[in-house]
C-alpha cells in the first residue's frame, strides 16, 4: 500500500499580545509546545514559527508554504489575535484548516470556537492532532476524535455547529520526547534571566495543591500527572543544554519522587543546572531534601509567596503561611539557591498594606521578585465561586471580553482604596524596589559581573517603562 503524502503544516506560537508587558528581553523560553508538536507530527512537512523570536507573519508563511493545516498554541492573552489570524487565513486562495490548542484551550476551549476555526483541542492534545492529521491524509472524517471540539456543517442553514468529544488527559508515561529543532538551531535565543542557553523540560502535568486562583491546577483534568523519573532523567541526560528550566507547575510536589530524581541524577552523573517552580510549604518542611536538590544542580526556585498576610493566604486556599515563606527565603539563602519570589497584589488593599509589602521586601532583602495583580482567571475555582456569588463581592468586576487584559498586571476592577493610577504606581514601585536594594546590587554583581548586571538592570527598567506606555495607550 502506498503511503499518503505528508501534509504541509504551519505551527505557530504567537508573539505576546502587543498590549502586554514585553518580558522577552529578560526571559525567553524554549517553545517546547512547538517541539512536542514536531515530535507528534514527524511524518509531515512542518514549519515551526516561534513568535517570541521570529516576527514573520503567520499568514504570509502559510501562504508561502501552501500550508494545508495551520496550528496555533495559545495563551489567554492571545485569543483575539488567534481569531484574527484564523480569519485572515481563511481569506487565502487555498485556505488551510485551522486548529487551536495549548494551555488556555485545555481548560477553556470555547472562546476559540469561531467560524474561521475548524477545531480546538483540550485533552490529550498531541495524540489528538496526530490522529486528525492521519485522517485528513487519508480523506477520512475526523469529527469524532476525542479531546477536541470540531466545527461541523450544522443544520444546513449556514450557521456552524460544534461537536465536543470528551477525552482523558494525556498519559505522561506515554509522552514522546520533544524534537528540539528550534533550540538546537538557535540555543542562544533562549535564556532565563542570567541563565544563558536555557532549555525547558516538563517532568509532570498539573498540580495536586488547589490554590483557588490558580489556572494550572485546573489543567490535566485537575489531576497531577508525573512522568516516570527514569524517563525524565533519560531526557535530561540528552538535552543539549547545561541550564534547564523545569516548566512543571509545581516541581516540589512529592518528596519520594524527588529523592528518586536526585538518586538517578547522581548515579548517572547527569550534571546540569536547574530552575524550577515550587511551593514555600514544601521548602519549609523539607530543608534536607532541598540541600540534596541543590547538590544535584538546583540553582533557582520560583516560589509563589503571594502575600505576607496569613488570612489572605488561607482565603486563597494556599497551603503555606507567612512562616513558611520566611523559612523558604532563609533556606534558599543558606543553600545558595536563587529565590524568584512571586507576589500577588490585591486591588482591594489599603495603602498601608502596600507599604507593609515594601517593608517586607527590604527586610528580607529579596533580589528577584515579581508582582501581579490578583486576577480572576476564567476556568479557576475563584471564577466559579464568584459566578456562584460565593466569593467576596468584587466591585466593578465583569468578566473581560478583552482577552489581552489577562496579563496578570492590568486591573479588572476599580481598586477599593486608591485611584487606578496610584495602584499602578505602587505596582511599578514594588517592581523596581528589589533592584534598588544595595544587597541586590552585590548579589547580581556576584552572579553576573558588573557589566551584565548593568545591562540587566537597564532592561528591567525599560520593560517597566514600556508597560507604562502600553497602559496609557490601552487602558
Ligand atoms: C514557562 C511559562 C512562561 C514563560 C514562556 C513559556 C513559553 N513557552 O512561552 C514566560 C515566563 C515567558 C511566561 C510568560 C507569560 N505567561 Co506563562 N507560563 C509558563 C508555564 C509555567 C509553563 C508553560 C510551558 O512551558 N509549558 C510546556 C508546554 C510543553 O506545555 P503546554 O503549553 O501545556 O502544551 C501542551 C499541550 O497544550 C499541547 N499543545 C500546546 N500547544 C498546542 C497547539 C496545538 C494545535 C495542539 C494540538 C496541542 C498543543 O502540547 C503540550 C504537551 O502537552 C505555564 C504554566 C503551565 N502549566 O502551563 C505558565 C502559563 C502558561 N503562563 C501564563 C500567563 C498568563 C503568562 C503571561 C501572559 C503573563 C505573565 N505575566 O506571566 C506571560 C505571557 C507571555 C506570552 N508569550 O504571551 C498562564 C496562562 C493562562 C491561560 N489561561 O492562558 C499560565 C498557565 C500560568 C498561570 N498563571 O496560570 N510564561
Ligand atoms: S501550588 Fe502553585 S501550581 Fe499548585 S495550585 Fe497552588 S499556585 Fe497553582
Amino acid at each position: 500500500m502506498t503511503q499518503p503524502a505528508p501534509l504541509r503544516i504551519v505551527a505557530y506560537k504567537p508573539r505576546p499580545a502587543r498590549q502586554t508587558i514585553a518580558m522577552e528581553r529578560v526571559v525567553c523560553c524554549e517553545p517546547l509546545e512547538l517541539e512536542y508538536l514536531a515530535a507528534y507530527l514527524a511524518d509531515h512537512e512542518l514549519t515551526l514559527l516561534d513568535g517570541m523570536t521570529d516576527r514573520r507573519d503567520v499568514v504570509a508563511v502559510a501562504a508561502r508554504t501552501r500550508a494545508q493545516l495551520a496550528l496555533f498554541s495559545s495563551f489567554i492573552t492571545n485569543v483575539e489575535d488567534v481569531l484574527e489570524w484564523a480569519h485572515r487565513l481563511k481569506q487565502l486562495p487555498q485556505p488551510p484548516l485551522v486548529f487551536v490548542g495549548g494551555v488556555h484551550a485545555e481548560v477553556v476551549p470555547e472562546p476559540f470556537c469561531s467560524p474561521h476555526v475548524d477545531g480546538v483541542f483540550f485533552a490529550n492534545q498531541l495524540e489528538g492532532i496526530a490522529e486528525v492529521a492521519r485522517r485528513i491524509q487519508r480523506s477520512a472524517p475526523y469529527a469524532d476524535v476525542a479531546g477536541a471540539i470540531f466545527r461541523t456543517n450544522g443544520s444546513g442553514d449556514g450557521a456552524p455547529t460544534w461537536q465536543k468529544n470528551p477525552g482523558p488527559p494525556l498519559d505522561p508515561a506515554q509522552l514522546k520526547r520533544p524534537r528540539r529543532v528550534l533550540f538546537e538551531k538557535n540555543p542562544d535565543r533562549y535564556f532565563y534571566l542570567h541563565h544563558a542557553r536555557c532549555a525547558s523540560v516538563k517532568t509532570a502535568f498539573g498540580c495536586h495543591d488547589k490554590c483557588n486562583f490558580c489556572f494550572c491546577t485546573e489543567m490535566h483534568g485537575g489531576r497531577f500527572g508525573p512522568r516516570p523519573i527514569g524517563d525524565v532523567v533519560d531526557e535530561l541526560a540528552t538535552v543539549p543544554a547545561h541550564n534547564i528550566l523545569l516548566v512543571d507547575d509545581n516541581f516540589l510536589g512529592n518528596a519520594g519522587r524527588l529523592r528518586e530524581f536526585c538518586g538517578q541524577l547522581r548515579d548517572r552523573r547527569v550534571e546540569k543546572n536547574y530552575i524550577a517552580y515550587g511551593t514555600a510549604s514544601f521548602v519549609a518542611q523539607n530543608p534536607e531534601l532541598m540541600a540534596e536538590l541543590r547538590g544535584v544542580g538546583l540553582r533557582g526556585l520560583i516560589v509563589g509567596l503571594e502575600t505576607i498576610d496569613d488570612a489572605e493566604l488561607a482565603s486563597m486556599n494556599k497551603r503555606s503561611r507567612l512562616a513558611d515563606n520566611d523559612a523558604s527565603i532563609e533556606t534558599c539563602r543558606r543553600l545558595g539557591i536563587d529565590l524568584f519570589a512571586l507576589f500577588m497584589v490585591n486591588p482591594d488593599w489599603r495603602p498601608d498594606q502596600f507599604r507593609a509589602l515594601a517593608r517586607y521586601l527590604r527586610q528580607r532583602r529579596l533580589a528577584f521578585a515579581t508582582f501581579s495583580t490578583y486576577t480572576t482567571f476564567p476556568g479557576t475555582a475563584l471564577a466559579r465561586m464568584e459566578n456562584a456569588g460565593g466569593g467576596e463581592p468584587r466591585r466593578g468586576t465583569t468578566p473581560s471580553i478583552e482577552w489581552w487584559r489577562y496579563d496578570l498586571l492590568r486591573l479588572h476592577q476599580r481598586p477599593r482604596h486608591l485611584s487606578a493610577v496610584r495602584y499602578y504606581l505602587w505596582l511599578f514601585f514594588l517592581y523596581l524596589l528589589p533592584s534598588a536594594l544595595p544587597s541586590t546590587g552585590a548579589e547580581l554583581r556576584r552572579r553576573m559581573g558588573f557589566f551584565r548586571m548593568l545591562r540587566f538592570a537597564g532592561r528591567a527598567v525599560a520593560i517597566g517603562l514600556g508597560f507604562w506606555i502600553k497602559l496609557l495607550r490601552w487602558r
